[in-house]
């Protein structure tokens, strides 16, 4: 995607970016990925074959010649240990967002093999599959000849943006696996975040521009065209036009002056003249902003009609910032 700054709104933007950074903080995904509720809650764990994942408060001494480890942070980690061959998995199911402009998924481990690796039976994984268990993408894991003993704690941290990008709006499936045949063999996990920021675009300013930059009344059954305009930019302030995303449209919602229920009223929507097809916002060249000249003859209702911008395809958000009111009196 090709994006510019535009270099003499530039102390404006930083201004706005305070407020839009708001929209755009990474959330975390992962529950409980610091096993600090002393248990396994949020997470799925399969053990099949000999031993079990077993939480670790530092005082856990497994099977075999592992001995007890502090935990990686806080009070508790967990560990896998087993006294015979056997599978340890660990998995959650991620919702995944629409916008995802960034993913990134960490987490802290030690691996204790007491036999050379090898793949898949003697093995430490991550991987992202689909709810029906088919392999997305192997994230990391163990091979032959790696040193069996990474006591660590190791932090580890890929970038998943393109894959999870690929999958947005859908729901992906974390999984870390210890497998073992060999001899004996301790994962211990810890800290593990699945951080995504999605792609949010602000009104440059903090909403549309003159004359909608203010609510705007209209008396009896007279109407107007009302030019809605604005310019979109990021969180850092990178603005976003018809090179960059699906044009946005247009909605607007209806509540009465007396009390009663808002409705979606975009659908009445009339757009004036050729200018603007449907509901979309138009890019206009010259002024380099995005425009939309609405028409208040269909909303003849007394009321507040809010007219707000609508992403027009799921690679982004738009924020509260890009929403105006006129009243019908
Ligand atoms: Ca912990
Ligand atoms: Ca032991
Ligand atoms: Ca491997």
């Amino acid at each position: 995607m090709a994006k510019f700054n535009i270099g003499r709104l530039s102390l404006i933007m930083l201004f706005y970016g305070v407020s839009s950074n708001v929209f755009s903080a990474p959330v975390e995904y992962i529950a409980n990925g610091d096993f600090e509720t002393g248990d396994f809650s949020g997470w799925n764990i399969t053990d099949s074959g000999s031993g079990a994942w077993v939480i670790n408060d530092g005082t856990f001494d497994p099977t075999g010649p592992g001995e007890p480890l502090p935990p990686i942070s806080g009070t508790y980690d967990i560990v896998s240990h087993q006294g015979g061959p056997g599978l340890h998995i660990a998995t959650q199911p991620i919702s995944l967002p629409t916008a995802i402009k960034s993913a990134t998924l960490s987490w802290a481990d030690r691996i204790r093999s007491y036999a050379e690796f090898s793949d898949p039976n003697q093995e430490w994984r991550v991987l992202v599959e689909d709810t029906n268990g088919n392999l997305l993408q192997e994230v990391f894991s163990t091979n032959p000849g790696d040193p069996t003993q990474q006591i660590g704690p190791n932090n580890r941290s890929f970038d998943l943006t393109a894959l999870l990008q690929t999958y947005q709006g859908q729901q992906v499936v974390i999984s870390f696996e210890e497998q073992d045949d060999q001899l004996y063999f301790n994962a211990t996990l810890d800290d593990v975040s699945l951080e995504i920021t999605q792609l949010t675009l602000s009104c440059v300013g903090g909403g549309f521009e003159p004359p909608f930059s203010d609510p705007i009344v209209i008396f009896g059954k007279k109407n107007m065209a009302i030019p809605v305009k604005f310019k979109l930019i990021d969180a850092d302030g990178v603005e976003y036009t018809f090179d960059d995303i699906a044009p946005p449209v247009v909605n607007i919602s209806y509540s009465p002056l007396v009390a009663g229920p808002t409705i979606d009223v975009t659908d009445d929507l009339l757009p004036l003249g050729n200018a603007n097809d449907d509901n979309i916002f138009r890019w206009d060249v010259d002024g380099q902003k995005w425009i939309y000249n609405l028409g208040t003859k269909p909303y003849k209702s007394l009321g507040t009609y809010t007219v707000s911008v609508a992403p027009g395809s799921s690679d982004y958000t738009v924020d509260s910032s890009c929403e105006q009111i006129f009243e019908r009196q």
